[in-house]
């Protein structure tokens, strides 16, 4: 008996794709603002350090998120100051950098921070975007730690800001009575999340159309070895004080896959300026690096879903902060000056 005639089946017919959007946001402030822990929140996940010190983040760091049909990269920065050593400007320029290819631009002020006042390094932001004429997103944060009329004021004058308030030595220069260059102003609690939500819908709004870059679940670009030496030095800028916390860099050396369930081994360098700089790091018998190793181990294992075994080791080496292989490790462009 002959097989029955199977009617040849239509080709399914492809439902529209949902049109996907893509965009990148980059997040400007001064020092200190609440950057990293705006796309910290941003993105649901750690993927910046943060701590109470000026100048932690030293690079451009990615953050990425889903939301509905939209994949958003956040562009976390360095702080803008003004900047001494030709390290801290590096750091400042690669907090500008960051701008200039962004479809949204988020400027991150610590609402405790007065307005324009002489040397203020929002001053210096403001009057970079206004060189540069780009719009920006102004975001006002640590609304927890300040009353609603200081707040207010504040909006005010930023969202009024002119060329007398722009200090010299700002990137460009700019026309006089140039207008503020921001569109909107949200306040919000970075660290308690109040606001954050209403920020990322207005923010998913602004992408444009355009396929993803990334996998659906990728919330980071850099690669683990660099995201585990910045948790350590996230641990040690946590436990040092003064000068020491810019006087260090970590740099992870070896990465080491032992096999199911026995973990990774991690070798890290700590190196520091001065030779006085290491029994401080040491601490009493070792104490103080021990227990920043054992911090710094339990977030990487959990970063990395297995056991890290980490080794620290410190070196001195009195010009770190000029090696370019230092500043590449730091995902910073090396100049000489
Ligand atoms: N109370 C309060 N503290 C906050 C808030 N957002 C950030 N912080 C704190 O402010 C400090 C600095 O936060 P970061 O996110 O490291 O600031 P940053 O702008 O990335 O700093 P740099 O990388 O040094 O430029 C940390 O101690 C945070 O916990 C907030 O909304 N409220
Ligand atoms: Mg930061």
């Amino acid at each position: 008996m002959n097989d029955p005639v199977v009617p040849p089946i239509d080709p399914p017919i492809a439902a529209p794709a949902t049109p996907t959007r893509y965009g990148t946001v980059a997040i400007l402030g001064a020092p200190n603002a609440g950057k990293s822990t705006l796309v910290n929140a941003l993105v649901g996940a750690k993927v910046s350090i943060v701590t109470p010190k000026v100048q932690t983040t030293r690079s451009r760091i990615t953050g990425i998120s889903v939301v509905g049909e939209t994949q958003i990269v956040f562009h976390d920065t360095p702080g803008i100051f003004a900047a001494k050593r030709p390290l801290d400007a590096a750091m400042v320029d690669a907090a500008w950098a960051g701008m200039n290819d962004a479809d949204a631009v988020l400027v991150v002020v610590d609402s405790r921070r007065r307005a324009g006042t002489e040397g203020d390094d929002t001053a210096r932001i403001v009057g970079g975007l206004q060189s540069a004429r780009r719009k920006a997103i102004l975001v006002l944060n640590k609304v927890d730690l300040v009353k609603k009329p200081v707040l207010l004021t504040l909006a005010q004058e930023l969202s009024q800001a002119s060329r007398s308030q722009v200090p010299l030595g700002s990137p460009g220069g700019q026309a006089p009575g140039a207008a503020s260059p921001f569109t909107d102003i949200f306040m919000i609690s970075a660290l308690h999340g109040s606001g954050v939500d209403d920020l990322r819908k207005h923010v998913v709004a602004k992408m444009p159309p355009g396929p993803w870059h990334y996998p659906e679940d990728q919330i980071a670009d850099a690669n683990i070895r660099f995201l585990a030496a910045e948790i350590t030095r996230e641990k040690l800028f946590l436990a040092l004080h003064d000068e020491l916390p810019y006087a260090l860099t970590v740099e992870t050396e070896n990465w080491q896959e032992r096999g199911p369930k026995k973990g990774v081994r991690i070798d890290q360098r700590i190196f520091v300026l001065r030779e006085s700089h290491k029994p401080i790091i040491l601490g009493t018998g070792g104490s103080l690096l021990k227990d920043i190793g054992t911090k710094a181990r339990l977030e990487i294992s959990e970063l990395i879903g297995q056991p890290a075994h980490l080794f620290l080791q410190v070196s001195v080496r009195p010009n770190w902060t000029d090696e370019p292989a230092r500043w590449r490790e730091m995902g910073l462009e090396f100049r000489k000056n």
